[in-house]
């Protein structure tokens, strides 16, 4: 086992920021010391918490820690920021936001911006839970803005998907709202203070209510949660019924589970890419190739048909 590997298990720090710098850079290192730890992982419970741009998700995630430090656990943070490649403002935001944790060793908060490649994002954050997992913290909460496919597939992949909803938006998030409705297991109605509250409160409760319709009796009922993040209202509640999901992933062996298809997921991922990448560098070494790649620009065969064309001109 490396030096950094060990002191990554022990819970230190410095190593685990090495180790997820490392991952992103794609730096050989990153993958042995990921080889080492993975044995270790599969103990935290994943939290993915999404919702539109604004919510209060980071102000709440702040809450959320404070209260699963009271009762004594050991929390990690990635905050996902899509749409910058720097984390630069988000990250100083988050910052100061969960400044008050920032001299407590139980709590551990990174930034992740896009890296640029399709995919990037979502295998940086997969590989940082990892990391925070085999570092022994209890709970990893991961925050990013639900508006796009990508980010929804990143927190779904979680044992437990948190959708973060506020009073006050317009049709667009209506549209937002319909397709983070499926993925959630805890929602919680955010900014409880502001007018309209209660209507959206109903709107939500009245999708849910159809969506639980044709579930089994078993199944989980996902709850909807009231909050003032800023206050700290309905804190205590939020972490109930996280805890509550859990205890019923655990019971129905879907906890662990959960950690197979991940993998399962990044795996398929990692094979599509390098697949392709593979079979374009053998398929542009025929003459053939460079004309078909042509015709597709020039529309005159269909995408379809050139693909085919392709894969049945190179051999994989
Ligand atoms: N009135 C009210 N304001 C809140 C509440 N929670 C958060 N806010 C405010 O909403 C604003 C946005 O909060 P953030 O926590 O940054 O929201 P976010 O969802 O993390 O934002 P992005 O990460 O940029 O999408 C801040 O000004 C918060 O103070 C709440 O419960 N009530
Ligand atoms: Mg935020």
């Amino acid at each position: 086992m490396t030096d950094i590997g060990c002191a990554l298990l022990a819970g230190q720090v410095a190593a685990g920021a090495r180790a997820i710098r490392w991952l992103d850079d794609q730096d050989p290192r990153g993958r042995e010391v990921l080889r080492e730890i993975f044995p270790h992982t599969g103990r935290a419970h994943l939290v993915g918490i999404t919702g539109p741009p604004g919510a209060g998700k980071s102000t709440l995630v702040d809450a959320l820690i404070g209260e699963q430090r009271a009762r004594g656990r050991r929390v990690g943070v990635i905050a996902v920021d899509p749409s910058s490649p720097f984390t630069g403002g988000a990250i100083l935001g988050d910052r100061v936001r969960m400044q008050r944790h920032a001299l407590d060793e139980g709590v551990f908060v990174r930034s992740m911006g896009t890296r640029g490649q399709a995919g990037g994002l979502s295998r940086s954050t997969y590989d940082a839970c990892l990391v925070l997992d085999a570092m022994g913290y209890d709970v990893v909460l991961v925050e990013t803005v639900g508006v796009g496919q990508d980010e929804i597939d990143i927190v779904s992949l979680a044992h437990t998907t948190v959708i973060v909803m506020v009073p006050g938006l317009g049709d667009e998030v209506q549209a937002i709202k319909a397709g983070l409705l499926e993925v959630g297991d805890v929602f919680l109605l955010n900014k409880a203070d502001r007018d309209g509250v209660e209507q959206v409160g109903r709107e939500l409760e009245l999708m849910l209510h159809l969506r639980g319709q044709d579930g089994e009796a078993a199944a989980w009922r996902p709850p909807l949660l009231r909050m003032v993040a800023t206050r700290g209202e309905g804190t205590g509640a939020a972490v109930d019924a996280l805890e509550a999901h859990a205890a019923h992933l655990r019971a129905s062996g879907q906890y662990q589970r959960q950690a197979g298809l991940r993998s399962y997921h990044q795996f398929t991922a990692t094979l599509r890419e390098a697949a392709t990448r593979r079979l374009l560098e053998r398929a542009l070494r025929h003459s053939a190739t460079a004309a078909l790649v042509a015709d597709v620009h020039d529309l005159k065969v269909d995408p379809y048909s050139a693909a085919e064309a392709l894969l049945a001109q190179t051999e994989l």
